[in-house]
Protein backbone atom coordinates (compact mmCIF):
# COMPACT_ATOMS: atom_id res chain seq x y z
CA UNK A 1 0.00 0.00 0.00
CA UNK A 2 0.74 3.27 -1.19
CA UNK A 3 -0.05 6.59 0.85
CA UNK A 4 -0.33 9.54 -2.11
CA UNK A 5 1.51 12.66 0.13
CA UNK A 6 1.75 15.68 -2.07
CA UNK A 7 5.05 15.55 -4.25
CA UNK A 8 5.70 11.95 -2.22
CA UNK A 9 4.42 8.01 -2.51
CA UNK A 10 4.92 6.55 0.80
CA UNK A 11 5.53 3.28 0.70
CA UNK A 12 4.01 1.15 3.27
CA UNK A 13 4.99 -1.99 3.01
CA UNK A 14 7.51 -1.17 5.85
CA UNK A 15 6.37 0.71 8.71
CA UNK A 16 7.14 4.59 8.36
CA UNK A 17 7.99 6.67 11.32
CA UNK A 18 6.55 9.80 11.80
CA UNK A 19 8.90 12.08 14.46
CA UNK A 20 7.12 15.04 16.63
CA UNK A 21 8.24 18.27 16.39
CA UNK A 22 6.33 20.76 18.65
CA UNK A 23 6.54 24.72 18.29
CA UNK A 24 4.67 25.32 21.74
CA UNK A 25 6.41 28.10 24.48
CA UNK A 26 5.91 25.48 27.18
CA UNK A 27 8.23 22.94 25.07
CA UNK A 28 11.54 25.86 25.80
CA UNK A 29 12.34 27.88 28.62
CA UNK A 30 11.27 31.53 27.65
CA UNK A 31 13.70 31.83 24.80
CA UNK A 32 11.41 33.93 22.59
CA UNK A 33 9.86 33.07 19.48
CA UNK A 34 12.95 33.44 17.58
CA UNK A 35 14.35 30.67 19.95
CA UNK A 36 11.35 28.67 20.23
CA UNK A 37 11.77 28.19 15.96
CA UNK A 38 15.54 27.92 16.19
CA UNK A 39 14.66 24.81 18.44
CA UNK A 40 12.12 23.80 16.45
CA UNK A 41 14.45 23.28 13.24
CA UNK A 42 17.41 22.06 15.11
CA UNK A 43 14.92 19.31 16.35
CA UNK A 44 13.59 18.27 13.06
CA UNK A 45 16.94 17.66 11.38
CA UNK A 46 17.88 15.87 14.32
CA UNK A 47 14.86 13.50 13.86
CA UNK A 48 15.58 13.19 10.17
CA UNK A 49 19.16 12.01 10.75
CA UNK A 50 17.24 8.90 13.73
CA UNK A 51 15.86 8.02 10.66
CA UNK A 52 11.78 9.76 10.73
CA UNK A 53 10.13 9.24 7.94
CA UNK A 54 7.89 12.21 8.16
CA UNK A 55 7.96 15.24 10.35
CA UNK A 56 4.61 16.22 12.08
CA UNK A 57 4.94 20.00 13.32
CA UNK A 58 2.08 21.41 15.24
CA UNK A 59 1.90 24.92 16.97
CA UNK A 60 -0.75 24.33 19.61
CA UNK A 61 -0.89 21.49 22.18
CA UNK A 62 -4.39 19.36 22.22
CA UNK A 63 -3.36 16.74 25.27
CA UNK A 64 -5.69 16.71 27.67
CA UNK A 65 -6.60 20.15 29.17
CA UNK A 66 -4.58 22.44 26.78
CA UNK A 67 -6.02 25.52 25.78
CA UNK A 68 -6.46 26.34 22.50
CA UNK A 69 -4.80 28.84 20.37
CA UNK A 70 -5.24 31.94 17.58
CA UNK A 71 -4.89 31.04 14.09
CA UNK A 72 -2.77 33.99 13.75
CA UNK A 73 -0.71 31.95 16.90
CA UNK A 74 -0.11 28.94 15.71
CA UNK A 75 0.58 30.56 12.23
CA UNK A 76 3.83 32.47 13.82
CA UNK A 77 4.62 29.31 15.63
CA UNK A 78 4.99 26.61 12.67
CA UNK A 79 5.07 28.61 9.46
CA UNK A 80 8.63 29.73 10.08
CA UNK A 81 9.48 26.14 10.61
CA UNK A 82 8.13 24.41 7.65
CA UNK A 83 9.94 27.70 5.64
CA UNK A 84 13.15 26.81 7.22
CA UNK A 85 12.78 23.21 6.14
CA UNK A 86 12.28 23.72 2.73
CA UNK A 87 15.59 21.43 1.64
CA UNK A 88 14.70 18.43 3.75
CA UNK A 89 14.14 15.13 1.38
CA UNK A 90 11.25 14.07 3.67
CA UNK A 91 7.12 15.23 4.04
CA UNK A 92 6.47 17.16 6.19
CA UNK A 93 2.89 16.92 8.36
CA UNK A 94 1.15 19.86 9.37
CA UNK A 95 -0.65 18.92 12.74
CA UNK A 96 -3.92 21.36 12.93
CA UNK A 97 -7.21 21.34 13.03
CA UNK A 98 -7.87 24.75 11.52
CA UNK A 99 -8.46 25.08 7.54
CA UNK A 100 -6.65 28.37 7.55
CA UNK A 101 -3.05 26.93 9.12
CA UNK A 102 -3.85 23.38 6.56
CA UNK A 103 -3.69 25.96 3.98
CA UNK A 104 -0.73 28.09 4.65
CA UNK A 105 0.91 24.91 5.51
CA UNK A 106 0.19 23.28 2.43
CA UNK A 107 1.77 26.23 0.49
CA UNK A 108 4.93 26.37 2.22
CA UNK A 109 5.94 22.85 1.23
CA UNK A 110 3.73 20.65 4.34
CA UNK A 111 2.38 17.14 2.22
CA UNK A 112 -0.08 15.91 4.94
CA UNK A 113 -2.63 17.34 7.64
CA UNK A 114 -2.94 16.02 10.72
CA UNK A 115 -6.53 16.44 12.25
CA UNK A 116 -7.41 15.45 15.51
CA UNK A 117 -10.97 16.89 14.16
CA UNK A 118 -10.93 14.27 11.43
CA UNK A 119 -11.66 17.28 8.68
CA UNK A 120 -14.95 17.98 10.86
CA UNK A 121 -13.91 22.29 10.98
CA UNK A 122 -16.04 24.32 8.54
CA UNK A 123 -13.96 24.16 5.63
CA UNK A 124 -11.78 21.84 6.62
CA UNK A 125 -12.75 18.96 3.82
CA UNK A 126 -12.73 21.95 1.12
CA UNK A 127 -9.36 23.30 1.93
CA UNK A 128 -8.02 19.74 1.75
CA UNK A 129 -9.83 18.81 -1.42
CA UNK A 130 -8.07 21.43 -3.24
CA UNK A 131 -5.19 20.23 -2.56
CA UNK A 132 -3.28 16.52 -2.88
CA UNK A 133 -1.70 16.65 0.60
CA UNK A 134 -2.38 13.12 2.77
CA UNK A 135 -4.74 13.53 5.71
CA UNK A 136 -4.85 12.25 9.11
CA UNK A 137 -8.43 11.54 10.46
CA UNK A 138 -8.54 10.96 13.72
CA UNK A 139 -11.11 9.98 16.50
CA UNK A 140 -11.55 11.84 19.74
CA UNK A 141 -14.73 12.17 21.93
CA UNK A 142 -15.14 15.79 23.01
CA UNK A 143 -13.05 18.85 23.16
CA UNK A 144 -8.77 18.52 24.65
CA UNK A 145 -10.11 20.93 27.84
CA UNK A 146 -12.86 18.78 28.51
CA UNK A 147 -12.27 15.32 26.84
CA UNK A 148 -10.81 13.11 29.15
CA UNK A 149 -13.32 14.18 32.55
CA UNK A 150 -16.26 11.76 31.88
CA UNK A 151 -14.91 9.43 28.74
CA UNK A 152 -18.22 7.23 27.20
CA UNK A 153 -19.02 4.25 25.08
CA UNK A 154 -21.37 1.96 24.55
CA UNK A 155 -18.75 -0.35 23.05
CA UNK A 156 -15.62 1.90 21.75
CA UNK A 157 -13.94 -0.60 18.82
CA UNK A 158 -17.31 -0.32 17.16
CA UNK A 159 -18.04 3.38 17.97
CA UNK A 160 -14.42 4.32 17.08
CA UNK A 161 -14.67 2.34 13.77
CA UNK A 162 -18.28 3.76 12.83
CA UNK A 163 -16.62 7.21 13.26
CA UNK A 164 -13.79 6.56 10.97
CA UNK A 165 -15.97 4.94 8.25
CA UNK A 166 -17.92 7.69 7.90
CA UNK A 167 -15.18 10.63 7.85
CA UNK A 168 -13.69 7.97 5.05
CA UNK A 169 -16.70 8.63 3.14
CA UNK A 170 -17.09 12.48 3.82
CA UNK A 171 -13.34 13.01 2.31
CA UNK A 172 -13.92 10.86 -0.30
CA UNK A 173 -17.42 12.88 -0.99
CA UNK A 174 -15.60 15.89 -0.75
CA UNK A 175 -12.92 14.46 -3.33
CA UNK A 176 -10.39 13.32 -1.38
CA UNK A 177 -9.14 10.24 -2.78
CA UNK A 178 -8.71 7.05 -0.32
CA UNK A 179 -4.75 6.53 -1.49
CA UNK A 180 -4.56 10.03 0.54
CA UNK A 181 -5.98 9.17 3.73
CA UNK A 182 -4.60 7.91 6.95
CA UNK A 183 -7.42 6.66 9.76
CA UNK A 184 -6.27 6.71 13.72
CA UNK A 185 -8.38 5.54 16.62
CA UNK A 186 -7.23 8.52 18.82
CA UNK A 187 -5.25 6.78 21.94
CA UNK A 188 -5.93 9.16 24.90
CA UNK A 189 -8.67 11.25 23.50
CA UNK A 190 -11.93 10.76 25.11
CA UNK A 191 -11.05 7.39 26.54
CA UNK A 192 -9.76 5.90 29.90
CA UNK A 193 -7.11 3.32 30.30
CA UNK A 194 -9.83 0.59 29.67
CA UNK A 195 -10.51 2.23 26.22
CA UNK A 196 -7.10 2.46 25.00
CA UNK A 197 -6.43 -0.73 25.87
CA UNK A 198 -9.31 -2.15 23.95
CA UNK A 199 -8.55 -0.39 20.90
CA UNK A 200 -5.00 -0.90 20.97
CA UNK A 201 -5.85 -4.82 21.53
CA UNK A 202 -8.18 -4.96 19.18
CA UNK A 203 -6.32 -2.12 16.48
CA UNK A 204 -6.63 -5.06 13.28
CA UNK A 205 -10.06 -4.22 13.03
CA UNK A 206 -9.07 -0.66 12.04
CA UNK A 207 -6.63 -2.01 9.56
CA UNK A 208 -9.47 -4.03 8.06
CA UNK A 209 -10.95 -0.78 7.08
CA UNK A 210 -8.79 -0.83 4.11
CA UNK A 211 -6.95 2.67 4.57
CA UNK A 212 -3.48 2.78 6.50
CA UNK A 213 -3.75 3.53 10.49
CA UNK A 214 -1.58 5.56 12.46
CA UNK A 215 -0.93 5.51 16.05
CA UNK A 216 0.16 7.84 18.92
CA UNK A 217 0.95 5.92 21.96
CA UNK A 218 4.11 8.20 22.25
CA UNK A 219 4.82 8.99 25.93
CA UNK A 220 1.27 9.36 26.53
CA UNK A 221 -0.70 8.82 30.03
CA UNK A 222 -1.89 5.12 29.50
CA UNK A 223 1.66 3.99 29.48
CA UNK A 224 2.31 6.15 32.68
CA UNK A 225 -0.89 4.25 34.17
CA UNK A 226 0.54 1.23 33.32
CA UNK A 227 4.21 1.42 34.63
CA UNK A 228 3.51 3.99 37.08
CA UNK A 229 5.93 6.36 35.76
CA UNK A 230 5.59 9.84 34.54
CA UNK A 231 6.40 11.00 31.36
CA UNK A 232 9.96 11.15 31.10
CA UNK A 233 10.40 7.71 31.39
CA UNK A 234 8.03 6.39 29.54
CA UNK A 235 10.66 6.04 26.96
CA UNK A 236 10.56 1.78 26.90
CA UNK A 237 7.23 1.80 27.30
CA UNK A 238 6.86 3.57 23.99
CA UNK A 239 8.70 1.88 21.98
CA UNK A 240 7.14 -1.36 23.30
CA UNK A 241 3.61 0.07 22.43
CA UNK A 242 4.79 1.08 18.98
CA UNK A 243 5.68 -2.32 18.52
CA UNK A 244 2.69 -3.97 19.37
CA UNK A 245 0.84 -0.93 17.07
CA UNK A 246 2.81 -2.64 14.15
CA UNK A 247 2.15 -6.05 14.68
CA UNK A 248 -1.14 -5.12 14.83
CA UNK A 249 -1.15 -3.74 11.49
CA UNK A 250 0.10 -0.35 11.93
CA UNK A 251 1.46 1.50 9.20
CA UNK A 252 2.90 4.55 10.56
CA UNK A 253 3.71 5.94 14.37
CA UNK A 254 3.68 8.71 15.53
CA UNK A 255 6.69 9.48 18.00
CA UNK A 256 8.98 11.51 20.50
CA UNK A 257 11.71 9.01 20.62
CA UNK A 258 12.85 8.33 16.49
CA UNK A 259 16.03 6.63 17.22
CA UNK A 260 15.22 4.43 19.70
CA UNK A 261 11.56 3.40 17.71
CA UNK A 262 13.77 2.42 14.39
CA UNK A 263 15.96 0.31 16.81
CA UNK A 264 13.32 -1.63 17.78
CA UNK A 265 11.40 -1.47 14.38
CA UNK A 266 14.80 -2.86 12.61
CA UNK A 267 14.04 -6.25 14.98
CA UNK A 268 11.01 -6.91 14.15
CA UNK A 269 11.42 -6.23 10.54
CA UNK A 270 14.56 -8.47 10.92
CA UNK A 271 12.20 -11.66 11.25
CA UNK A 272 9.60 -10.81 8.14
C1 LIG B 1 -1.98 12.22 18.54
C2 LIG B 1 -1.94 13.23 17.58
C3 LIG B 1 -1.45 14.05 19.53
C4 LIG B 1 -2.34 10.91 18.11
C5 LIG B 1 -2.52 11.80 15.87
C6 LIG B 1 0.41 13.68 22.37
C7 LIG B 1 -1.48 15.68 17.59
C8 LIG B 1 -0.86 14.37 22.24
N1 LIG B 1 -1.67 12.75 19.76
N2 LIG B 1 -2.20 13.04 16.26
N3 LIG B 1 -1.61 14.38 18.22
N4 LIG B 1 -2.60 10.76 16.77
N5 LIG B 1 -2.80 11.55 14.58
O1 LIG B 1 0.63 13.20 23.51
O2 LIG B 1 -2.45 9.95 18.86
O3 LIG B 1 1.23 13.60 21.44
S1 LIG B 1 -1.06 15.28 20.73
Amino acid sequence: MFLHCGKFKIDLSTPKVMGIVNVTPDSFSDGGRNLEVEAAIAHARLLIDEGADILDIGGESTRPGAAPVSDQEELDRVMPVIEGLRDISIPISIDSYKPEVMRAAIAAGASMVNDVNALQSDGALNELAKTNAAVCLMHKQGAPQTMQHHPQYQEIVFEVNTFLHGRISAAKAAGIGSERLVIDPGFGFGKTLEHNLALLKNLQSFTLIGVPVLVGLSRKSMLGAITGRDVGQRLVSSVAAALIAVQRGASIVRVHDVRETVDGLRVLQAIE
